[in-house]
């Protein structure tokens, strides 16, 4: 134990209302400053609809659905009493050569809500993981077409992909990246889509900036499309400060994958089931993919679970060998797991009999309004929406970029409102059970602290 944290601890579990005498060395927690938040704990203790209540019983506005997850609020009934009854009855099934009849119709019932076209769905325990998925299937589907040259994987500036090897490789936040090593081999990127030069302060897709696209011609130049298997973009990049597709871009870039014979996807993990208006942003934009990696608000965050959707003749080229052979060497010892797939089914059960996969397109203008009166505000450089997201850019402090907006962070967590924070842009994303006098709250509130942090 580090001597010198001891003081800080004692205090931390001193301050921890539910649980006192908490310990909290051994936890190491993911994407946290671990020792800050162990002097000054942030700890949930409940939930409910659109709220948290922490552990000394105060209540907080939830400004990001948990984390761009929890789309239907919190403590829905369906899903909890779903997830109750399935521990009972089934708590695990084999899923290698074995399954149970949840797995199949959640299924069924995710391809009912995906684009036409998008009929196969994997089962993966994450976003992390539903993206090493689809990348693997690309490579295998070159490969059982013959086309075995193709090996090359194509990301984006600023992407984020989840954090194992092959999606930090594609992925293009260089936090993420510096830290480990090469990455896989032959992985390249296109350019980002950010020009705030151009396009600050646009109320929904930016106008300018289709030709971006194109510098995926470039790469192609470079290594040659017979070498070349995929390109992975989100539609909307939500994780380095929500970055909207310009008008045409994604119809661009799917015009050169599909001159080329490269396969696209769309990471749709936080703009999957509904975030965007639309159960999928390729809905949303009228731009159909090759896969679909998706997670987060597949349980409404209430278990972990990511899938990938695929073409129906993408997954028939593998079922070409003998039938009592597999067909694909990939899955986990949790895929479509049982307690996971309740959570599902509970949560489209939800989305359906309330409209919430809709939801966010009506509630667009409302919240697009609401946002940019932000506009003029201290240090508020630009301001980005699409559905029921929000990304509002602060000028950094100067000489210490993050610090404005983490401030920011600090300071609505302590009004009782929880937003999200990266580089210096403050995300919204609500669930989208979300009231007109929510957003109103919310937004009011974050311009408390933005003239607070001026
Ligand atoms: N792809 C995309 C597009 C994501 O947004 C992942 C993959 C990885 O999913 P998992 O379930 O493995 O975390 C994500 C996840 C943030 C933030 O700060 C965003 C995510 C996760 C954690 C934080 O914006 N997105
Ligand atoms: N490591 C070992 C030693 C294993 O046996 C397994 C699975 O059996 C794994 C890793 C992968 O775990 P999971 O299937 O949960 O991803």
């Amino acid at each position: 134990m580090n001597k010198a944290l001891d003081p800080a601890l004692l205090h931390a579990a001193e301050s921890t209302g539910t649980t006192p005498g908490l310990k909290m060395d051994a936890y190491w927690m993911p994407f946290t400053a671990n020792r800050q938040f162990k002097k000054a704990p942030r700890l949930l203790a409940r939930a409910a609809g659109m709220h948290y209540w922490d552990d000394h019983g105060r209540q907080i506005l939830d400004g990001v659905a948990g984390l761009w997850c929890v789309n239907a609020g919190h403590a829905r009934p369906r899903i909890v009493q779903a997830i109750q009854q399935q521990a009972a009855e089934l708590d695990f099934a084999p899923p290698f050569q074995m399954a149970h009849p949840k797995a199949f119709e959640l299924a069924e019932r995710v391809v009912q809500i995906a684009p036409a076209g998008m009929s196969k769905v994997f089962f993966t325990n994450s976003g992390s993981e539903a993206v090493e998925t689809a990348l693997k299937m690309a490579l295998a589907y070159h490969r059982v077409r013959g086309e075995g040259t193709r090996t090359r994987l194509i990301g984006r500036e600023r992407g984020y992909h989840g954090v194992n090897f092959g999606g930090v490789s594609v992925g293009g936040m260089v936090g993420n990246r510096k830290a480990f090593a090469t990455g896989l081999p032959g992985v390249d990127h296109i350019r980002h889509t950010h020009e705030p030069a151009r396009n600050a302060f646009s109320v929904g897709q930016p106008v300018h900036g289709a030709e971006i696209a194109d510098d995926l011609e470039r790469l192609v130049a470079l290594h040659d499309a017979s070498n070349i298997a995929a390109v992975i973009v989100e539609p909307v990049a939500g994780s380095t400060g929500v970055l909207v597709p310009p008008v045409g871009y994604l119809q661009r870039l799917r015009e050169i994958c599909t001159r080329h014979g490269i396969l696209l996807i769309f990471d749709e993990v936080i703009t999957g089931f509904g975030r965007t208006g639309q159960p999928f942003a390729t809905q949303t934009f009228g731009v159909m993919p090759d896969m679909i990696t998706c997670a987060k608000g597949i349980t409404n965050g209430c278990a972990p679970m990511g899938a990938v959707l695929v073409r129906q003749d993408i997954h028939d080229a593998f079922m070409t060998g003998p039938e009592h052979l597999i067909e694909f060497y990939h899955g986990y010892t949790y895929s479509a797991h049982p307690l996971a797939c309740a959570a599902g089914l509970g949560t489209l059960d939800t989305y359906a009999e309330e409209g919430l996969l809709t939801r966010a397109g009506e509630m667009e203008g409302y919240f697009a309004e609401v946002v940019h009166s932000l506009k003029g505000e201290p240090n508020v450089i630009d301001i980005r929406n699409i559905g029921l997201v929000g990304g509002i850019e602060l000028a950094p402090q100067p000489g210490e970029p993050t610090k404005r907006a983490f401030d920011i962070f600090l300071d609505l967590y302590e009004k009782g409102l929880l937003v999200r924070t990266t580089g210096d842009t403050v995300a919204l994303s609500p669930p989208l059970i979300i009231e007109r006098g929510q957003v109103d709250q919310m937004v009011d509130m974050l311009r408390g602290a933005i003239r607070r942090a001026a």
